[in-house]
């Protein structure tokens, strides 16, 4: 990948956890999730993205953190060998992250855009309290003579680590807890045992930081007892317990003004474990690189399930929307298609049977037959019209569809409000249904509707004219239809004349014969027809789902998820992080083995040398 390339992907990775951050920031107990996403973010833009793009190693970056008033502030100064970092009794007094470089340090820092996120450079001298989302940078003058840890380091002194929940400096302290490659832990005898502070600890030793813990502040007699103590309770609780504690008792006010020259002997030891870490610097960048990147890789569903409850609650939208269409299809049959005669069958039903009447000199026999079965006839024409009753008229399709339309939106309406308490979505569908929604709903129904008609329109003809058109087609088969039925009545009235003998009262047997052999037949084609009705029913019930349900079903499924709404960002950065993780770890692999590669030749290089 090229550095362009890199930039794009570190930058989109970057923005897309931003945006989850933010998104996790807005729901009620989410603050540490919210926390853990911004430390990701902040080791691809700070630890992982400079790598890859070329930065040298140094300087590395060592952070000091801790619970608030722990004595960060007075460790910095340690480290950096100044008193440039305001130490305060008020507790929370640093507000923004504090960088001690020495006089031309800062030259190769990362410039490019997106380092440090959001925090912005402050280019005038700041006292550290100021509360914004800045960072600023302090040159250390150069105190010759003196050992320094500035000429391979840059030193951060941090806001506290109090609470998950604190939007504004937490989030500055884990922006550059992602950048560092060192992390100094401070604990004052006092707050050792604070529960968020541990948790920071935590989630730092799972990226696989390197971690020095300085305990501070408590008397000199105690300081073995509460290294060993904190060692067991806090360390060995996070399963680190064999991590370097170093102690450095209360000071005095000599030593804290002077600690270079006043406290070198708990200020050496603490250069020392630091610089070791650090060394050579190549190789501990390798590391903090690797380190994140595992980390990353690892607990990226975690970082991502914080996206569950929103996938969840689109989830059940979803279902609710087709438990909807299930309704909304059922009521048109119901009150529409079940009611629907389609009188173009019986049409066809009518033609079917004249179809099967003879033609020419059977058509002679056939108006004989017709004659004999007049009684018959009429008296079937009375009969039915006596018991049938009049055919109910179909409700109009439009008019059913709408009123089923009417129901599944109220039903998603009522839903919403019901549940807008449980989950934002339901909120944000119930305000979607204030603002146009219902009538976007309807401008769906209304084109699917229409493709519906036009696709329909001579579906039902083409179906009953295909009953009679096929015999019509087929004339083998119309023939033999035709002479079965003529042989049936012909065979049915030579019975009736053979049965009754010549006796003239009898003959009445006659027309009586003809007629139940034409009933039957006419019972056999209507129950043909019957069957090509049930079957167009079908076949228009499909068509509707198809063009009218379905594609509504599936606009009110999308619609949380579209126009630019947060579920429609989620999901972007749902599928985009995975697969910018994904392209991150190949860099990173690829980044790292040609260096360690030059490592090892430089080092054989030299050993020949
Ligand atoms: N006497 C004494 N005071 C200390 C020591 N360490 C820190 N303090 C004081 O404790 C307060 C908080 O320290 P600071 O470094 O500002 O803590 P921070 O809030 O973690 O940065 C300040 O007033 C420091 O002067 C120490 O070793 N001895
Ligand atoms: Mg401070």
């Amino acid at each position: 990948m090229d550095t362009s390339a890199i930039r794009a992907l570190t930058s989109q990775l970057a923005d897309d956890l931003a945006w989850l951050e933010d998104h996790c920031r807005r729901q009620p107990d989410q603050a540490s999730h919210a926390g853990k996403i911004r430390f990701a973010a902040a080791l691809v833009r700070n630890c992982i993205g400079p790598f890859l793009d070329g930065q040298v190693p140094t300087p590395l970056h060592v952070a000091v953190v801790g619970g608030a008033g722990a004595g960060k502030s007075t460790v910095a100064n340690m480290l950096s060998g100044t008193v440039l970092a305001e130490a305060n009794p008020q507790a929370g007094y640093t507000r923004h992250p504090i960088a001690f470089t020495s006089p031309n340090g800062a030259a190769a820092w990362p410039a490019h855009a997106g380092f440090l996120g959001p925090l912005q450079r402050l280019t005038t001298p700041c006292p550290s309290s100021m509360d914004a989302d800045v960072y600023q940078v302090r040159r250390v003058p150069s105190d010759n003579g003196v050992f320094t840890l500035l000429e391979n380091f840059v030193v951060w002194d941090c806001p506290d680590m109090t609470t998950w929940a604190a939007a504004g400096y937490v989030p500055r302290l884990l922006e550059i807890a992602g950048l560092a490659d060192v992390i100094v832990y401070v604990a004052s005898d006092e707050r050792y045992n604070d529960e968020e502070p541990t948790q920071f600890l935590h989630l730092l030793l799972q990226a696989g930081k390197a971690v020095v813990v300085c305990l501070v502040k408590m008397s000199e007699a105690n300081a073995e007892p509460l290294a060993a103590h904190f060692k067991k309770e806090v360390l060995g609780r996070l399963g680190v317990a064999a991590l370097n504690c170093l102690t450095i008792p209360q000071l005095s006010a000599d030593q804290l003004a002077d600690p270079v020259h006043l406290a070198g002997k708990y200020r050496i030891p603490l250069l020392n474990q630091v610089a070791v870490l650090g060394s050579p610097p190549p190789t501990a960048r390798r590391r903090t690189v690797q380190s994140a990147m595992q980390y990353l890789s690892a607990n990226q569903d975690q970082l991502l399930s914080v996206a569950k409850n929103d996938l969840d609650a689109l989830q059940t939208w979803r279902t609710l929307v087709q438990e909807g269409r299930v309704d909304f299809d059922n009521r048109y049959r119901r009150e529409y298609l079940t009611t629907e005669r389609f009188h173009r069958f019986d049409e066809a039903l009518v033609r079917m049977l004249d179809l099967l009447e003879l033609p020419g000199i059977g058509k002679v026999l056939s108006t004989t037959l017709y004659v004999v079965r007049t009684p018959y006839r009429l008296l079937k024409g009375w009969f039915e019209k006596a018991t049938s009753r009049p055919p109910t008229p179909a409700a109009s399709e439009r008019l059913v569809l709408e009123h089923a339309m009417g129901g599944w939106l109220d039903h998603h309406r009522r839903e919403a409000v019901r549940r807008a308490g449980t989950h934002p979505l339901w909120a944000f569908v119930q305000t979607g249904f204030g603002s146009g929604l219902t009538d976007q709903a309807r401008q769906r129904f209304d084109d699917g509707f229409r493709g519906f008609q036009l696709g329909m329109a001579d579906e039902v003809d083409r179906t009953a004219r295909a009953i009679y058109e096929d015999l019509q087609k087929n004339p083998v088969a119309l023939n033999v239809l035709r002479g079965t039925k003529f042989t049936l009545e012909v065979a049915a009235i030579t019975g009736a004349v053979v049965a009754g003998g010549l006796n003239y009262g009898d003959i009445l047997l006659v027309p009586l014969a003809a007629s139940i052999t034409h009933h039957l037949v006419e019972l056999l084609g209507e129950q043909y027809v019957e069957t090509q009705r049930e079957q167009a029913r079908n076949r228009q019930m499909t068509m509707m789902r198809q063009h009218v349900s379905a594609p509504l079903a599936e606009w009110l499924t999308e619609w949380p998820a579209t126009g630019g709404s947060a579920y429609e960002r989620l999901q972007l950065a749902l599928r985009r992080i995975p697969e910018g993780m994904r392209q991150l770890q190949a860099a990173v692999v690829l980044g790292i083995e040609p260096q360690s590669h030059r490592d090892t030749e430089k080092k054989e290089g030299e050993k020949v040398g």
